[in-house]
């Protein structure tokens, strides 16, 4: 039975992590591009006699719209970002002006514009900037606005996601200079389907690394083909493991969580365990305190310790942890408390050989269920099936044991917040 008290244990761990966290899933939206059909995103096609309000000469397929004052358009032949051209709008008195493009779209899809902005002297309060006008029909629905660019800047690329509903059947892309003055340049305008990733995968589960040596770890999206945005990789232990461009270094002996997120806030984990170089034995334990020296809490509540080591490079994974009385409180790897029953427990911790240790006490006080503990009690017993488990039964053993797997990697993922006062999800 000692095994299940185990699994019962950390599915607990879990269950209280569900429950004050809510859902631990993400679900979010990435990029795979296709280019769709911009004419003339460039620049580079131009017509010499202008006309539609330009001034000479203007850009094909592009149209110019001046609903403040007198801003002048044209394609400029000195300023540029690749080519020989970029589009130049510019109001040296106050005004407001817009070219602009239709494009036949698939709303339901999404896509991603972009541009090269150059500004000098830009005094609006709307600034120089991209808009993007839904159609359904003839029937304008929503107007989308990108970041802005004001004074006077050097070529900066900006860019907007579109998620455009299934009734739109048509944008206009619309390259602004709002009311106000200066000069802006546009070049390089950009729109691509994009293919959302829905998931981002390491290959490993768990690796294995020696202390000052480092491993590879391999990763993958779904789908396939789905452009990466930008992907971030981060240790919820440096003093562990370390981790660069998905690249892992065990730091000292001890296990860490790897993790890698997408901008989109998608992610997945992989539990490193460093093991020790032999040719360098772990720092020994000078010190230990333990906080809060003394605590009290209600029966069925969990609490935690933190035990501060010196020096910080030292072997904390060798820690062991006891409970004066079992039948009190409990004490798990980390300093977790489970309170059981009313009365005294000494809690100690100390280093493997015991040569270092500290003390806290925890008095548990009796607490009458309410209907929110009913409550969870019950939901205990569905998910753990706490007195109908079967430890004979293959599925059933199977099934807690994936659990547990998941649940010890969740844990990992833990930690104590700076006051040490709850724990939060490693982000
Ligand atoms: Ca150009």
């Amino acid at each position: 039975m000692k095994k299940l008290d185990l699994w019962k244990k950390v599915w607990m761990v879990m269950l209280t992590v569900m429950l004050l966290f809510g859902s631990v899933g993400s679900i979010g939206k990435g990029a795979a591009e296709e280019p769709f059909g911009l004419m003339n995103p460039g620049f580079e096609e131009i017509l010499p006699d202008g006309g539609g309000g330009w001034t000479s000469p203007s850009a094909v397929g592009w149209s110019l719209w001046t609903p403040v004052g007198n801003p002048s358009a044209t394609v400029s032949d000195s300023v540029y970002r690749t080519g020989g051209h970029a589009l130049q709008i510019s109001s040296p008195e106050n005004g407001r002006a817009a070219v602009s493009q239709d494009i036949a779209i698939e709303g339901g899809n999404h896509y991603k514009l972009s541009a090269w902005l150059k500004t000098a002297d830009v005094t609006s309060t709307q600034g120089a900037r991209l808009r993007v006008v839904y159609y359904s029909g003839d029937q304008q629905i929503n107007l989308i606005y990108s970041d802005k660019l004001r004074g006077t800047n050097d070529w900066t690329r900006i860019e907007k996601a579109l998620d455009p509903p299934k009734e739109i059947d048509r944008i206009r892309v619309q390259l602004f200079l709002e009311e106000g003055t200066g000069t802006v340049w546009f070049d390089d305008v950009s729109l691509v389907k994009t293919n959302p990733i829905e998931a981002i995968e390491i290959e490993e589960e768990q690796i294995t690394v020696e202390q000052e040596k480092s491993a590879p770890l391999t990763w993958s999206f779904t789908p396939e083909d789905a452009l990466e945005t930008g992907i971030r990789w981060e240790s919820s232990d440096p003093s562990v493991a370390t981790v660069q461009d998905g690249i892992v270094t065990g730091v000292r002996e001890g296990k860490a969580t790897i993790t890698v997120k997408t901008k989109e806030g998608l992610s997945d984990y992989c539990v490193v365990t460093v093991t020790q170089n032999p040719e360098h034995p772990p720092v020994a334990i000078e010190s230990i305190t333990l906080s809060p020296e003394t605590a009290t809490l209600d029966e069925h509540r969990y609490t935690l310790l933190n035990a501060d080591v010196q020096p910080k490079n030292a072997d904390t994974d060798s820690l062991q942890w006891t409970s004066s009385n079992e039948q009190v409180a409990i004490v798990e790897k980390g300093g977790l408390i489970k309170a059981l029953s009313p009365g005294k427990a000494t809690i100690t911790v100390q280093s493997k050989d015991g040569s270092v240790q500290a003390q806290s006490t925890v008095t548990v006080r009796e607490y009458e269920k309410d209907e929110y503990d009913q409550l969870r009690e019950r939901w205990e017993e569905q998910l753990l099936g706490t007195s109908s488990f079967d430890e004979n039964n293959p599925r059933m053993t199977e099934m807690m044991k994936k659990r547990t797997e998941k649940a010890e990697r969740l844990w990992v993922t833990m930690y104590k917040n700076e006051d040490h006062v709850f724990m939060e999800r490693f982000s």
